[in-house]
């Protein structure tokens, strides 16, 4: 598991119109597509599909889409996480899965996890290979929302993958929560021995601030997939991350 991303870029439904990343052969439909490959040109590492109005209506164009998604990063050796559902994941064969806080419990992802690698395993690795390390070997990522340092501590005593942190500001893309802001942020950076991504209302003007804490991970949403060229956008907080952190 890597413990740096850096910038963890996720998707977003919906792109502004006039957005200068639309490539002549990609379709305003394959909107997530575009996202993605302007991501990766960008330099992304990490690419999480969130998309709920997806999970809300499971369109199969939607499905269509994920499995592209999944063979672009893929090829570009970017890491693929899927949102909310731990099912999807494994069908479109996801590195890793981002649960919210009411979403399945670690020992229920576990449970799914062993059977799927169990049954999706040729027999010749079956046999040697025991229950307790199958999740372990696989190293399929699993991701937890947190709101608080409580949660924070919860999560990795459960055995995530990696926590997110936030909302750090306050942020149209999750208008019902209160932030948390920056004291939390640091001090779950202190308090954890698991990566930790900071996201929510985080900017490349307030990039720093947030680095400031202590932690190594940012996600954003907005401000790169409303960005007026995403490539840039990433190259640029991506250069920016790496010579704060470097
Ligand atoms: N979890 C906490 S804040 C948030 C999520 C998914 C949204 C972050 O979006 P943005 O646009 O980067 O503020
Ligand atoms: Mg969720």
């Amino acid at each position: 598991m890597i413990d740096q991303f850096g910038l963890y870029c996720i998707t977003h439904r919906g792109i502004p119109v006039d957005a200068d990343i639309v490539d002549s052969s990609i379709t305003f439909h394959d909107d997530m597509i575009a996202q993605v490959v302007a991501m990766i040109r960008g330099g992304a590492k990490i690419i999480q599909y969130r998309n709920k109005d997806f999970f809300k209506k499971k369109s199969k164009s939607d499905f269509v889409n994920i499995k592209k998604l999944r063979k672009i990063t893929r090829d570009a050796g970017v890491v693929f996480i899927v949102n909310d559902r731990l099912d999807v994941a494994l069908e479109v064969g996801a590195d890793g899965v981002h649960l919210g806080q009411d979403d399945m419990s670690m020992n229920e992802a576990r449970n799914v996890l062993v059977k799927h690698f169990l049954n999706n395993m040729p027999q010749s690795v079956l046999a040697k290979t025991n229950e307790k390390n199958v999740v372990r070997k696989r190293e399929f990522i699993v991701g937890r929302s947190t709101h608080s340092l409580e949660q924070a501590l919860r999560a990795e005593k459960d055995g995530v993958s990696y926590i997110s942190i936030g909302p750090v500001f306050s942020t149209l893309t999750k208008p019902d929560y209160k932030p948390v802001g920056l004291d939390v942020v640091r001090a779950v950076v202190r308090s954890v021995n698991i990566p930790v991504v900071a996201i929510g209302g985080i900017t490349e003007a307030n990039l720093y601030d947030v680095l400031d804490t202590g932690v190594k991970n940012v996600a954003m949403v907005r401000e790169i997939t409303e960005a007026k060229n995403i490539e840039t956008k990433v190259k640029n907080v991506n250069g920016a991350m790496s010579n704060y952190l470097t």
